[in-house]
């Protein structure tokens, strides 16, 4: 059996060609394509009331996000992290100038584990960054604990939890800041794009003259910032997406609820469990494959491939192991063995609005093959 067409990890929900149309009129007839313009306004307003936050600063990507947000808290020094994301996490930290402290992950939400960060705090040790992976929240509680005792800046990678609530109340209101994605892969979409969470309007206008180069007014920088500005059309999108994030996020929630009805009982197949938020993203559909399943991950995912069904080993490799992080003493596989066997027996499958039943079925097939 071939899938009909591919079946990717993840496909963008586009909106309606004919209403992003109206958008792209309005963006011609005010001649202002970037630099703060009206859509993007509107598109920071919106979201705060979506997203029921108080300040947003919209990103042209989340990695020029985090690192701003790293700047503008000036850390410093050392900074733990999870080596279990993608790799723009811990590239934040190298663009500026800090060293990156890998801490293992739990395996049960495959978050960095709070009983490891005080063990790898040192005295050049200012700020802790955990990803909220796959859109599960942090123990967030646990993580403020160890950063007020010792004085931390906590930044959140929320590059994956867009809509996600703790408590009733957005995650993406716990730490110092936290940095949100809106790649065409991402459950929000603006094309590229991101944006910075930030808890009052003074951090707000400080990372909005960092986005601008670190100009104040016309004829002052104060710091060497960045250009992180998101353009009008990428707002656009933004402000066009909101309409219909609600029905995408739940139909997504169908196909994390159908895969799990039909996966649970497949041997040697283990769902990724999402217990920790009051309200769900379903950005990522993670299985763990081990050692009771006919085949290994590999074996499956080069299966999955061959019947155009392209299922991501996210996260395969692991950050430490890549080239400029290895040589790390916290990059040392016996400091992260949860870590390191996550990622070799993880794999995403694709979970998307537009995934068809039949598609779904099919995968469900190959996996159930044996
Ligand atoms: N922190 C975390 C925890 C992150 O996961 C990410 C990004 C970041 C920070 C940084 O955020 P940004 O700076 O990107 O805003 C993708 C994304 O490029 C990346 O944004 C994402 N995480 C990461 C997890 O996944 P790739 O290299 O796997 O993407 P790619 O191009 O292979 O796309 C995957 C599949 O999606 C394709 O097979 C087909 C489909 N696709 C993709 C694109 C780009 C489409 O259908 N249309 C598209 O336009 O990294």
């Amino acid at each position: 059996m071939r899938a009909k067409k591919p079946i990717y990890v993840t496909q963008p929900y586009l909106p309606p060609l004919a209403e992003y149309m109206g958008y792209l009129e309005q963006i011609w007839s005010s001649k202002v394509l970037t630099n703060g313009g009206p859509l993007h306004q509107q598109l920071e307003d919106a979201l705060c009331e979506y997203l029921g936050v108080d300040h947003i600063a919209l990103f042209t990507n989340a990695t020029i996000g985090l690192v701003t947000a790293l700047q503008s808290l000036r850390v410093t020094g050392e900074v733990i992290t999870t080596p279990y994301s993608f790799v723009a996490t811990a590239h934040s930290l190298l663009w500026n100038g800090i060293r990156p402290v890998f801490v293992d992950i739990d395996p049960v939400t495959m978050n960095m584990d709070p009983a490891r960060i005080e063990a790898a705090i040192t005295p050049q040790t200012t700020a802790i960054m955990p990803v909220h992976c796959y859109g599960q929240p942090c123990d967030v509680e646990a993580i403020q604990r160890i950063a007020d005792i010792y004085n931390l800046k906590v930044i959140y990678d929320a590059a994956h939890a867009f809509g996600v609530e703790l408590n009733e109340s957005s995650v993406l209101k716990y730490g110092d800041l936290s940095v949100l994605s809106f790649h065409a892969t991402k459950v929000f979409n603006t094309f590229e794009g991101g944006a910075i969470v930030c808890p009052d309007a003074k951090t707000k206008l400080r990372i909005d003259q960092l986005k601008n180069f670190g100009f104040v007014d016309e004829t002052t920088v104060v710091a060497p910032g960045i250009n992180g500005k998101m353009s009008e059309v990428n707002a656009a999108m933004g402000l066009l997406q909101l309409k219909y994030i609600d029905g995408a996020m739940q139909r997504r929630c169908e196909i994390d609820a159908t895969y799990r009805a039909h996966l649970q009982s497949v041997p040697g197949i283990r769902c990724v469990a999402r217990s920790g938020a009051s309200k769900d993203n379903f950005a990522y559909f993670p299985i763990l494959v081990d050692a009771e399943y006919s085949s290994s991950r590999d074996d499956l995912y080069e299966k999955l491939k061959a019947r155009g069904i392209y299922a991501r080993r996210y996260f395969y490799p692991l950050i430490c192991n890549f080239p400029m992080y290895r040589g790390l003493p916290s990059a040392h596989r016996e400091n992260l063995p949860v870590a390191n066997q996550m990622a070799q027996q993880v794999l995403c499958l694709p979970i998307y609005p537009s995934l068809q039943p039949d598609e779904q079925q099919d995968i469900i097939d190959v996996i159930k093959e044996q």
